[in-house]
């Protein structure tokens, strides 16, 4: 198939390229390297060695003979540059990993607000409004987040995305519907998704756009076979307070001996995926499309749950690292329950690659191997979710 990856250079679109040209598929990246230059806005960087993205490409080349296009292109801004990709190289599927996907940064400031809405809804909508005009029947793969049903539980498994109600009419009849699960985001960047699935929605009923939206959750690991094939091809590895997620952050920590930071009680149960099981889901999600006039798939993107403090415990039992509970810095639950539905993806033929000893130690291997990399000022999360409220009087006009 031709593939075009939006987002290709980033942590999970870079070892998805590489596996779906592995299989044979043609691939096409578009990035716009804005997650390059974030880093730099930061002043912070990838503990792994990322290559530039033509030095990666080459080194694919080399590896595998395998040929990967690249367009660096703003998906949110250069519509026009979009839409003429689209119809010149005419994609069966897009998949769109192209979007700002750190909470933590989206709640900096109104800056970083306003460009995570701005670039993310822009992109996906972008996205959708160029394969109509291009008139071509392009099966769109999009990567959403559990994080826009909450993390409740409501007394039931989390759907995957559609929630089944139940309503009585005037005449006292009983309707049964099937509506979107309630949206409840957590941050401005979780908000953003909830508003893609609104897209999604209107773009399938007008014109009947084919897409999945797969609501992942936390991704952990770092090298997938592909990425392990030449040391040019090594996948990102965020470990700083803005975009390094917990259960990587708690492992390069440990290989640095920093004390494992629990926000609050530790007690948030989140949703996580391997990095492997990303790229596996992804082409399952392609090989499994939805059939003309059917509405939005949503798939639940992950392979278990678990409690920040028992993960913290669990790498502090392994390591020896202490753990320290800090003031939480976000506005969320301090506990929380989350039953999630995953039946689609198994019956699609996935194994999912539970959370391992030798796959946590692998990460800590990395880490401890680029652990020079690392800038300790990097690692405590500084973004509040509230800001000290200012008199209105005191803003300049
Ligand atoms: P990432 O920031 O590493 O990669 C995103 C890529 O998209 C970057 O290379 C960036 O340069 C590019 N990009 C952003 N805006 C763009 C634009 N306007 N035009 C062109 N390119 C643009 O993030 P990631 O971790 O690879 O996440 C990819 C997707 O998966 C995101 O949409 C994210 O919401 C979703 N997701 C990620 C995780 C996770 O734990 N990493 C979990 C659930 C869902
Ligand atoms: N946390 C800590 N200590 C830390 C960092 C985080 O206790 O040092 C806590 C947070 O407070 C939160 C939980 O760990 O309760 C998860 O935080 P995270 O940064 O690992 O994940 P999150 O902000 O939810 O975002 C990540 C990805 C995002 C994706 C989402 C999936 O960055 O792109 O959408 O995971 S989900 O969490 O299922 O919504």
């Amino acid at each position: 198939m031709k593939i075009m990856i939006l987002g290709g250079d980033g942590f999970c679109g870079w070892p998805t390229a590489l596996h779906l040209s592995n299989k044979g598929h043609d691939i096409v990246i578009v990035d716009n390297l804005s997650r390059r230059n974030i880093d730099n806005e930061l002043e912070t960087n990838s503990l792994t060695p990322i290559s530039p993205i033509s030095i990666r490409i080459q080194a694919w080349k080399e590896v595998t003979g395998k040929l990967i296009q690249f367009y660096r292109l703003n998906v949110a801004t250069e519509y026009d540059r979009l839409l003429n990709l689209f119809c010149t190289y005419r994609p069966d599927v897009v998949v769109h990993f192209a979007e700002q996907r750190a909470a933590p940064y989206s709640m900096k400031s109104g800056v970083q607000k306003r460009y995570t809405v701005n670039n993310n809804l822009n992109a996906t909508h972008n996205v959708l409004c160029a394969i109509v005009e291009s008139g071509l029947d392009i099966h769109v793969v999009h990567l959403g987040t559990m994080g826009v049903y909450g993390y409740g539980t409501a007394g039931m498994k989390i759907p995957e995305g559609y929630m089944d109600i139940q309503v009585v009419n005037d005449t006292g009849e009983v309707i049964k519907k099937q509506i979107l699960h309630p949206a409840n985001p957590g941050s401005v960047y979780h908000m953003t998704k909830t508003q893609d699935q609104l897209f999604f929605s209107y773009y399938n009923k007008n014109d009947q756009i084919r897409i999945t939206d797969l609501h992942q959750g936390i991704v952990w690991g770092t090298n997938t076979a592909e990425t392990k094939l030449d040391e040019r091809l090594i996948n990102r590895f965020d470990y700083d307070g803005d975009y390094g997620t917990i259960l990587n952050r708690f492992l390069m920590q440990a290989a640095i001996n920093y004390p494992l930071t629990v926000h609050g009680t530790g007690g948030q149960t989140r949703a996580f995926i391997h990095i492997q099981d990303t790229v596996k889901c992804v082409e399952l999600a392609i090989n499994n499309p939805p059939q003309a006039g059917e509405r939005v798939k949503i798939l639940n993107q992950m392979t278990e749950t678990h409690k920040v403090r028992d993960l913290a415990k669990l790498i502090s039992e392994l390591t020896g690292v202490d753990i320290q509970y800090i003031e939480n810095p976000r506005n969320e639950a301090a506990e929380n329950e989350l039953y999630v539905e995953n039946k689609c993806f198994l019956d699609m033929g996935l194994r999912p690659t539970k959370l391992d000893v030798g796959l946590m130690m692998e990460v800590t291997e990395i880490a401890k191997k680029y652990a020079a990399n690392c800038d300790r000022t990097k690692i405590p999360c500084t973004s509040t979710w509230r800001k000290t409220k200012v008199k209105a009087e005191s803003v300049p006009v």
